[in-house]
This record gives C-alpha cells, sequence and structure tokens, in this order.
C-alpha cells in the first residue's frame, strides 16, 4: 500500500492509522506543484491529498481511505472497537472531523476558493473561526471524561489531532478547550504518531 501526503495535512489521520495498522506500507511526499500533474490528477482528478494505491486499486477521500484501511485490518481496530455503534460513533465523529471541522479551516488557508476581493478576506476569515471556535467547542465537550471519542482510541482521534495541529498553526489557543489540549498532548505522545510525523519532517 502506498499513502500519497502533504506533511501535516489532513493525510497524516491515515499515516498514523497505517503506523496504527503495522503493516509495511509506503508513504510518499507529494509536492504541492506535483498536486496538479497529469501524473498525480489520473490518481486523484481532484489534486488533493490523500491517496491511497493497493496494487492497481487507487482511492481518494480520507473517510473511504480510513474505511477501507479499517476494513483490510480489523484487528487494528481503527474505529474504535467490534461493536456496531461504538464504530457507527467513531465514524460520525470522523465526519465531523472531516466535513464539518476541516471544512471551516478552508476560508483562513484559501480565501480566494471564496472571493478574490483581498479586502473582504479578513471578514471571511473572522467568520471562519468563529465556526471553528463552535466546533471546538463541541467536540471539547463531547471529550469530557474520555480520553478518546469512543473509549478506546480511533481514526477519528487521529483526524482530530491533525486538525488541533492547524489551531496552533492559526493561532487558535486551545486554552478555552482543556479536553482538546489534553487529547493533543496523549496523541501527541502515540508512537505510532510520533512516527508518522517524523516522517513527514514534523
Ligand atoms: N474531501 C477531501 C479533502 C482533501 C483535502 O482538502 N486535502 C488538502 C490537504 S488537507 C489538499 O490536498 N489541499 C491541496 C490543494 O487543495 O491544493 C478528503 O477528505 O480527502
Amino acid at each position: 500500500m502506498k499513502l500519497y501526503y502533504l506533511p501535516g495535512a489532513c493525510s497524516l489521520a491515515d499515516h498514523i492509522a497505517l503506523e496504527w495498522i503495522g503493516q509495511p506500507y509506503e508513504a510518499e511526499a507529494v509536492a504541492r506543484e506535483a498536486l496538479q500533474s497529469p501524473e498525480y490528477l489520473a490518481l486523484n482528478p481532484l489534486g488533493s491529498v490523500p491517496c491511497l494505491t493497493d496494487g492497481s486499486f487507487s482511492l481518494t477521500q480520507n473517510v473511504a481511505i480510513l474505511y477501507y484501511l479499517a476494513e483490510k485490518h480489523p484487528e487494528a481496530e481503527l474505529f474504535g472497537g467490534q461493536d456496531a455503534q461504538v464504530k457507527a460513533d467513531a465514524m460520525r465523529w470522523l465526519a465531523f472531523c472531516n466535513s464539518d471541522l476541516h471544512e471551516a479551516f478552508v476560508p483562513i488557508f484559501a480565501p480566494t476558493r471564496f472571493i478574490d476581493q483581498e479586502s473582504a478576506h479578513a471578514d471571511l476569515q473572522a467568520k471562519a473561526r468563529e465556526k471553528i471556535l463552535r466546533l471546538l467547542g463541541v467536540a471539547n465537550k463531547a471529550l469530557a471524561g474520555k480520553d478518546y471519542f469512543v473509549g478506546k482510541r480511533s481514526v477519528a482521534d487521529a483526524y482530530l489531532f491533525v486538525i488541533l495541529r492547524w489551531c496552533q498553526g492559526v493561532g487558535i489557543d486551545l486554552a478555552d478547550f482543556p479536553n482538546l489540549s489534553a487529547l493533543r498532548e496523549r496523541m501527541s505522545q502515540d508512537p505510532a504518531v510520533k512516527t508518522a510525523m517524523a516522517q513527514e519532517g514534523l
């Protein structure tokens, strides 16, 4: 299996999952310019990471990749266990990270995708920050009294960890979210997370 990634991007969640599985895999950093190359677009027409190949099978979209890894390696319990409700709950938080939290960062990272007019960017980004803070509050509440979203670590925690790193990068303080700060710290001590981050040069 081979993972295509950008260092520190959402593909880090897949990288962590591959480390949790503990089987050999390849990981290739894609240069940002190469995302639009014909070779890469043939793998992922959206020109984004992550992309996973397994022999001739090629897969994109974080949630699909994490689901595929979990199906191929049930022993790794990437969705927190074997119980259907636990797995569905992990999927719920994974979807929250991917569809809600991750998307809320796009106006901050790439405001021109919404509006060219530079003078409008600050307002757009302030709105995005408001939304991110509201979503972080939801995640913080969900983690009250728990080490992980669903008791045992799951790919939802890996995705949240990636996003908490972005918070740091864009100056969003986690001081008001003690459960998120604790999760970030817990995850950063996980040997698989350390290995994936070291491989990405983080
Ligand atoms: N819906 C996609 C989103 C992927 C995505 O936004 N990837 C970002 C990195 S976090 C990317 O490749 N950005 C590069 C770009 O758009 O130029 C997924 O879940 O895989």
